[in-house]
């Protein structure tokens, strides 16, 4: 991937020990004054996140019943700056730019040229993109799905900022052209928490609410760094914290936002000393979370303390998870853990008895335990951690996966999935009267396989950047060229549409902010967030082209294009009144009874959760399952690092804002790689070393990241970290997490060689 010219000037000054607070607010300030300007951003910031304003297109972290008069974060800021950016792109720009000209610019660069304005197509064999009509780009489409044998060699990816209308619509569309394919950013996300959590409690959803959080005794933060990628949840940590929560952050890194927070939203955060928000940290090594939570588990057991009448009403499994964990003679099994998490045993033991002390527990997490070959295992485990002691379905108690993109969660409820459930197929049969293919479809990773053997011919994308998120870059930008058609539906340019198939599009989409009128008036759309609460966001901003469309409209246009006179579906008519669109998502959907009247009331509606509300447990047995899970970890050479691929604070996945990580003292650069000091001693390099990271697949073949700056670092020792998406050409394609398909992004076996 390109560099940008600015890492010439790369400064690393170490980490930092406080997050937020002023430089927070000016930071966010000048980026919005530079991109947008005070008349479009303000009114935006206004309504960011208000009951009946807009729901912020950054991370799905929950809006608290009580809102505040700035209930956004830093991220948030710079999210809408990007969006609402008065520079557009179109005609003009692309026929002075080829595209291998801009293949040459770092994403940086590509995401600062502003909102794509006009509808684009890059000819069979031509060297630039051109404009191109409405009704001819869905021509070619609609010519290309029904020139295919088999509606099967198409696939159709969504990114997760898409909102449950049109999420709703476009998995309507698939289904009705007849496939599955429905790959989705979630299956590189939290697919591996949805699966260990159906597996074991019956819903692949969190089940906290804020009053949980705010009455918890004990909430550990694993694998998650919420001071850059959900910093509201800060303010709910310090909330708790006030009642007297113990919060302990399980992670390689000591990141900033675990330690001191300034909450930017108050006096007291912005000019007090902060407040220390974990009461300790447990330095575990990368993948060694299956192993802590076996001991951890393993130390509850043999003390007694468990929640036996819980156990006995709610749960199956637990003797033979009890036998099996216990097998193991001691000295061989605190071996193992000692080696698997590099921590030791007194710390362990310490977690334990806080567990023990504590009357309600939550884990929340994020990519640090997803994305690992041993994902699955290890989230089953940490269920096994909270069964253990009943922390489930009672207040201040739960599991809490904290979601990612805005409305990943919504789209998956929506039926974006490639593995939908007979009951969701049967609700579609029911209401629609076409029978929807039965087969599973094609996941991220299985598209990109596919992809290889020239089995997918067409591919569109409803948002995101597949090519830049996915693993393997090379091989996958190799594979993609293999496509008749690859389609884009993007608000900004990024490196998907620079690596296509043999012709390709550019459909420019209305973002969050954006105004989205339609025949019936102005509209909005609904999102699900992070805690299963639906809710309404409506544009704002008048779009910087007419020739933008909503989502929705693209999916409907297509449609008619595919379909025709459908007499299934009055496509035309949903697009134009948004709230025929949720008549028909409450009939196919459980839980949207009166979908249209109840988004409408104040601050929306919790979807059901039969574990959170009731302690029903909707798995086959009817009960939560206990489940045996070994002891892994990833493995490593003597001369390897386990490497994690994770985000700077100055980026939204593969969007890059700016080139500065400030909690980690990176300035001007991301080309960089964190190394514990005794790991670069003993593997012959020094803090400033210029160092290729190389890796290698179960193919044999060597992947190699260049020209990375070692940057000495308190990781836990034998790992290492380096940013996604630069990192993604060391993720090799058969890494993946076992059950989840989800790659194996924070556990790479990497080599160091001198650049
Ligand atoms: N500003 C901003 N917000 C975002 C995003 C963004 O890019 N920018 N992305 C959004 C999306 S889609 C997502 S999924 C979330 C991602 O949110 P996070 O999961 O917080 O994102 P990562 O940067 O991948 O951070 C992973 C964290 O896990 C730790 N970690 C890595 N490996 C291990 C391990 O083996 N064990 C443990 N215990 N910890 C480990 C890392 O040190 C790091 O702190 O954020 C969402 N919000
Ligand atoms: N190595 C490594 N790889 C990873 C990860 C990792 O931690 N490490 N994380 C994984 C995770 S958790 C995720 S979620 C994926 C993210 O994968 P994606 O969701 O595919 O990627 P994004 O970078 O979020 O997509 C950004 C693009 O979305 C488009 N966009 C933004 N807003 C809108 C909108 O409102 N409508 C439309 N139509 N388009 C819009 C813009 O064109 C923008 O360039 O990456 C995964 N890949
Ligand atoms: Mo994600």
């Amino acid at each position: 991937m390109a560099r940008d010219p600015e890492e010439r000037r790369l400064e690393t000054t170490g980490p930092k020990d406080d997050a937020a607070g002023i430089p927070a607010v000016l930071n966010s300030v000048r980026m919005a004054q530079k991109q947008a300007g005070p008349n479009r951003w303000l009114p935006v910031l206004k309504a960011l996140n208000k009951d009946g304003g807009i729901d912020c297109p950054s991370c799905a972290w929950p809006d608290p019943d009580r809102r505040r008069p700035a209930e956004f974060c830093e991220n948030g800021a710079k999210a809408i700056a990007n969006e609402v950016t008065r520079r557009s792109i179109g005609r003009d720009f692309f026929a002075e730019h080829s595209v291998a000209d801009l293949r040459r610019k770092s994403g940086y660069w590509l995401e600062q040229q502003g909102r794509l304005a006009e509808p684009l197509v890059l000819d069979e064999g031509a060297k630039h993109y051109r404009p191109i009509g409405w009704d001819e780009a869905l021509d070619i489409i609609a010519g290309e799905l029904r020139a295919l044998d088999d509606p099967d060699e198409a696939a159709f990816y969504t990114s997760g900022r898409t909102s449950n209308e049109a999420a709703f619509l476009y998995q309507l569309l698939v289904r009705r052209f007849g496939t599955n394919n429905l790959p989705d950013c979630s299956n590189m996300c939290h697919e591996s928490s949805g699966t260990a959590l159906t597996e074991t409690i019956g819903v692949g959803k969190g089940s906290v609410l804020f009053d949980d959080l705010h009455s918890s005794d004990l909430i550990l933060v694993v694998g998650q760094n919420p001071g850059t990628n959900h910093p509201r949840m800060l303010s709910a940590l310090e909330e708790a914290k006030r009642n007297g929560t113990a919060i302990v952050s399980v992670n390689p890194l000591p990141e900033a936002g675990m330690k001191r927070f300034h909450d930017p939203q108050t006096v007291r955060g912005l000019v007090g000393k902060g407040v220390d928000l974990a009461d300790e940290h447990v330095p575990v090594r990368v993948g060694g979370d299956l192993a802590l939570f076996s001991a951890l588990n393993r130390l509850i057991l043999e003390s007694g303390d468990t929640d036996a009448d819980f156990i006995d009403r709610y749960c199956n499994g637990f003797e033979a998870y009890r036998e099996e964990l216990l097998a193991e003679p001691e000295d061989e099994f605190w071996e193992t853990v000692l080696a698997h998490t590099g921590l030791d045993r007194g710390q362990i033991e310490r977690l334990a008895e806080r567990t023990r002390e504590a009357d309600s527990v939550i884990v929340c997490w994020a990519m640090g335990l997803t994305q690992h070959r041993h994902a699955v295992p290890t989230l089953r485990e940490v269920v096994n951690y909270l069964l253990l002691r009943g922390n489930i379905g009672k207040r201040g108690a739960g599991v809490c996966p904290v979601r990612g993109h805005s409305n990943v969660q919504g789209d998956r409820t929506m039926g974006i999935w490639e593995r939908p459930t007979p009951q969701f197929l049967d609700a579609l049969e029911r209401t629609f009267g076409f029978a929807p293919p039965r087969e599973p479809g094609l996941d991220t990773v299985d598209t990109l396989r596919a992809m290889k053997k020239g089995a997918v011919k067409v591919f569109m994308a409803m948002g995101g950047n597949f090519i830049a998120a996915s693993p393997d870059t090379e091989p996958t930008e190799e594979s993609i060229a293999s496509c008749r058609l690859t389609v884009q539906v993007s608000t900004k340019l990024n490196r998907s549409h620079l690596a296509t198939g043999r012709r390709a599009l550019i459909l420019p989409a209305l973002g969050r902010t954006d105004r989205d009128e339609q025949p019936a008036g102005r509209q909005f759309v609904t999102v699900e967030d992070s805690f299963g609460v639906v809710h309404s966001s409506e544009g704002r901003i008048p779009p910087l082209s007419g020739e933008m469309r909503s989502e929705p409209w693209i999916v409907t246009a297509l449609a008619q294009k595919l379909f025709g006179d459908d007499e299934h579906v009055d496509w035309a008519a949903l697009s134009e009144d948004y709230d025929r669109i949720r008549d028909l998502v409450e009939k196919v959907v459980p839980g949207f009874e009166n979908f249209n009247r109840r988004v409408r009331e104040r601050n929306g509606f919790a979807l059901p959760h039969p574990p959170r509300d009731n302690r029903a447990f909707p798995t086959a047995s009817g009960k939560a399952e206990f489940t045996a899970n070994g002891l892994t970890a990833p493995e490593a050479a003597e001369d390897e690092l386990i490497l994690q691929t994770l985000r700077s604070h100055d980026q939204f996945n593969t969007t890059v804002y700016g080139l500065n990580d400030r909690y980690r003292g990176v300035k001007h650069g991301r080309t960089v790689v964190f190394v514990h000091p005794e790991d670069a001693e003993r593997l012959g390099f020094a803090d400033g070393d210029t160092v290729d990271m190389v890796s290698t697949g179960a193919d044999g073949a060597e992947r190699r990241a260049r020209g990375f700056r070692l940057v000495h670092y308190p990781t836990a020792p034998g790992c290492a970290a380096a940013y996604y998406p630069e990192t993604n050409v060391l993720v090799p394609l058969d890494a993946v997490a076992k059950g989840s398909n989800t790659p194996a992004s924070k556990s790479i076996a990497i080599r160091l060689e001198r650049a």
